[in-house]
C-alpha cells in the first residue's frame, strides 16, 4: 500500500520496543534466546515475585545493569535515526518507549516517555524519591534520599502495575497524524493496544516497522519488515524527504 502524505505539521507518535535494540547487543523477550527463555517473568518482573524473592529480582536488575553500562553496548542507527526525526520534523514526534535501557537517551532523543521505566534509576518504597542509579542494588541498599536501608526497588513497570505517563501518551495518541511501532511483538498491553486506539479515531496513518509481523501486524496500514538498523533509517529518510 502507499503512503498517503503526511502534512509536515502532523505531529507523530513512535512506539518502540526491544527490537530496536536487539542490534545493540541487548536481548529481547520474546525471540529465541531472549529473557523469558532464561527465567520466568512471574519471578522476576511481578509485585508477587518480588515480595517472595526480592534478592533474586535485585541480581536480575543488577545484570542487567551492568550489561546496559558495557562499552560495546551503543545504539544503533535505528536510535540515532529517530533522534534525527525528532530534530528535524515540524509537527513534532513524541517517542514512547516500552525499554528500560538509555539507548535513546545516548542518540539525542529528548522528547522522550519511558513507559515500562528506566533500569538506571531507583525508587524508593519508603519515601517516594526516584533517582539515578548505576550501581548494584542489595536488599539492604540505603536509599540515596531518606537514608532507609531495604525500601530501594528498580524504577520499571512489573505485570500488574500502571505504566508511567499514560495521560500524556493518550493525548499524543489522539492527537497524531502518523503512529510509528518499531520492534514490538504487540504481547504486552496497553502498548499493544495503541495502534486499535489510533485507528478508531480513523484520521492518522499506522505503520509497522519490526524484524518479523507482530501479533497486531493487521491493525497496521503499512509495515516494513527486516533489522531496524536498516529499515528505520531509509523510513526515516522517506518521511524527511517528504516535506
Ligand atoms: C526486531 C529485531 C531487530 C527482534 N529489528 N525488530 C489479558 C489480556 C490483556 C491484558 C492483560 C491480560 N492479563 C494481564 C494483562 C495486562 C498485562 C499484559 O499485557 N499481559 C500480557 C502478557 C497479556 N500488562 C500489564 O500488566 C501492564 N500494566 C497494565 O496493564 O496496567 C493496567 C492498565 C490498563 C490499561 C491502561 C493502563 C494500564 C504492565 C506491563 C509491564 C511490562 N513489563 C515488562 C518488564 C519491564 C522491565 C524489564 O525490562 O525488565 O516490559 S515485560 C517486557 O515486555 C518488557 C517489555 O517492555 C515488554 C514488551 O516487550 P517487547 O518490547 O515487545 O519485546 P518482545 O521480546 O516481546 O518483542 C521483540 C520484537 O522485536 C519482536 O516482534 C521481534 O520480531 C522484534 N525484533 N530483533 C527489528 N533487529
Amino acid at each position: 500500500m502507499s503512503r498517503p502524505i503526511i502534512s509536515p505539521s502532523g505531529p507523530i507518535v513512535v512506539l518502540t520496543g526491544a527490537g530496536i535494540s536487539q542490534e545493540s547487543g541487548l536481548d529481547t523477550f520474546r525471540c529465541a534466546g531472549g529473557v523469558w527463555s532464561r527465567v520466568r517473568l512471574e519471578d522476576v518482573a511481578t509485585p508477587d515475585g518480588f515480595r517472595r524473592d526480592p534478592a533474586l529480582v535485585q541480581e536480575f536488575y543488577n545484570d542487567r545493569r551492568r550489561g546496559l553500562t558495557e562499552a560495546h553496548i551503543q545504539p544503533n542507527p535505528a536510535h540515532h535515526a529517530l533522534a534525527r526525526l525528532e530534530r528535524e520534523w515540524p509537527g513534532g514526534v513524541l517517542l514512547v518507549t516500552q525499554n528500560i535501557d538509555d539507548l535513546h537517551e545516548r542518540a539525542g532523543s529528548t522528547h522522550l516517555v519511558h513507559m515500562h521505566g528506566e533500569l538506571l534509576k531507583v525508587r524508593c518504597l519508603r519515601c517516594g524519591e526516584i533517582g539515578h542509579w548505576a550501581e548494584d542494588v542489595t536488599t539492604d541498599t540505603p536509599c540515596p534520599h531518606c537514608h532507609r536501608p531495604g525500601g530501594v526497588r528498580p524504577h520499571v513497570v512489573w505485570f500488574g502495575e500502571m505504566p508511567l505517563e499514560m495521560d500524556r501518551i493518550g493525548a499524543a495518541l489522539d492527537d497524531c497524524a502518523l503512529f510509528v511501532s518499531i520492534g514490538t511483538s504487540g504481547h504486552v498491553y496497553p502498548a499493544a493496544g495503541f495502534v486499535s486506539a489510533v485507528r478508531q479515531r480513523g484520521l492518522a496513518h499506522t505503520v509497522e516497522l519490526n524484524l518479523d509481523p507482530s501479533d497486531g501486524a493487521s491493525m497496521f496500514n503499512e509495515a516494513q519488515y527486516g533489522p531496524a538498523s536498516e529499515i528505520v533509517p531509509i523510513f526515516v529518510d522517506e518521511l524527511l524527504g517528504s516535506i
